[in-house]
């Protein structure tokens, strides 16, 4: 298992010898996605202050931990439970990217009507199960997901539920991980810990120093890699799925990451932090760290980063003006999907 101490280890030192080897194909899409990430979450806070979207949630920091997840999670048969920071691996795991854009824009042809909180996606023929703004409220939709696996033999197939370190002291987390425990059911907790949970910091949060070792309580393995090593998350959670497929039960894998940017476009980290904290864990960011390995490693040329990055905010921009040029949904499908019958409730 690629295990690192923190986020500030040096440049992927576990990429040396992963347990479960990526083509450069592989490692190519996983960058790609990084960038798709980041651009996406650019875009979203520079709409908002254009006023043009009502919020965005912003994830610079989760980059490596969100591609890797993605890059592990099989599309097609896997269940995935992630929590509202991750736009970016939905995107890695099948979510089309003009989609986020329709939530953004809160336009008709988002799934869920345009009137669902933005950046709380879903896509249920790709597996994705709607964000929940309740922490850790998709907890316990993800293990009786996974319940429902073991329960009609679907052998292959396992949960991903994401979080962060904050929604670990909630009660649905530790009901969750307790059921998961004793049923040991297939499913890997994926904690995305950045360090803060909005202005609380992770010791106030905790009285332990990481949350992996809360796994022993539920009798599951914990394990901590560097979130900001996207090869390193890969190999933990491919492990991970491969242990629950074979009836290993469940895992916690805490990926120690950071959260770069304020809460959301409505909060200001500036209140609460100091400029020179957040810049001191910018010289780990995951997304330069991997390119320099991956040119370092001859996996890709400076030029074909160059053209990666030009493709991916093409796409990005497309993307923008096309859900942009869509229509907001109509006042009369207010309650459509919502409550059964033709219910006003102004009648
Ligand atoms: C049950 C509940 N309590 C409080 C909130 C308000 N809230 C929204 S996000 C958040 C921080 C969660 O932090 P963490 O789980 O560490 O994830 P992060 O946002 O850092 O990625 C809080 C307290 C909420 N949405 N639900």
């Amino acid at each position: 298992m690629a295990k690192a101490p923190s986020a500030h280890a040096p440049a992927p030192a576990a990429a040396a010898a992963p347990h479960h080897e990526l083509s450069k194909e592989q490692l190519r899409a996983i960058f790609r996605s990084m960038l798709l990430q980041r651009t996406v979450d650019n875009r979203g806070f520079q709409l908002n202050r254009q006023g043009k979207i009502p919020f965005a949630a912003g994830s610079e920091g989760h980059e490596a931990v969100q591609a890797g997840t993605g890059m592990a999670f099989q599309r097609g048969r896997d269940l995935l439970f992630p929590y509202y920071r991750d736009v970016g691996l939905c995107m890695a795991s099948g979510f089309p990217t003009i989609e986020v854009f329709y939530s953004l824009f809160a336009r008709a042809k988002d799934n869920g009507g345009g009137r669902q909180f933005p950046s709380h996606l879903t896509k249920k023929s790709a597996g994705i199960y709607s964000f929940s703004s309740i922490i850790a409220g998709h907890m316990t939709h993800a293990v009786g997901a996974a319940y429902a696996l073991k329960y009609r033999n679907e052998h292959d197939r396992v949960a991903i539920c994401t979080f962060g370190e904050g929604a670990t002291s909630e009660g649905e987390w530790h009901e969750a991980m307790n059921f998961a425990g004793v049923q040991r059911l297939p499913i890997v907790f994926v904690c995305e810990n950045n360090q803060w949970a909005i202005s609380t910091p992770q010791e106030k949060q905790m009285a332990v120093k990481d949350v992996a070792i809360k796994a022993a309580g539920y009798g599951m393995e914990g394990v901590i890699i560097d979130g900001f090593d996207p090869i390193a998350v890969y190999d933990a959670v491919t492990t991970a799925r491969e242990k629950a497929v074979s009836g290993g039960g469940p895992t916690l894998i805490e990926a120690k990451c950071y959260r770069f940017l304020s809460h959301t476009t409505d909060d200001d980290d500036r209140t609460y932090r100091s400029k020179e904290e957040v810049e001191s864990h910018r010289k780990d960011d995951p997304v330069p760290r991997f390119e320099r390995w991956l040119v370092e490693h001859g996996i890709v040329s400076p030029a074909d980063v160059e053209a990666l990055k030009k493709d991916v905010l093409r796409e990005v921009n497309e993307c923008t003006d096309a859900a942009e040029a869509e229509p907001y949904p109509q006042a009369s499908e207010l309650y459509t999907n919502l409550v059964e019958g033709a219910w006003e409730p102004w009648q």
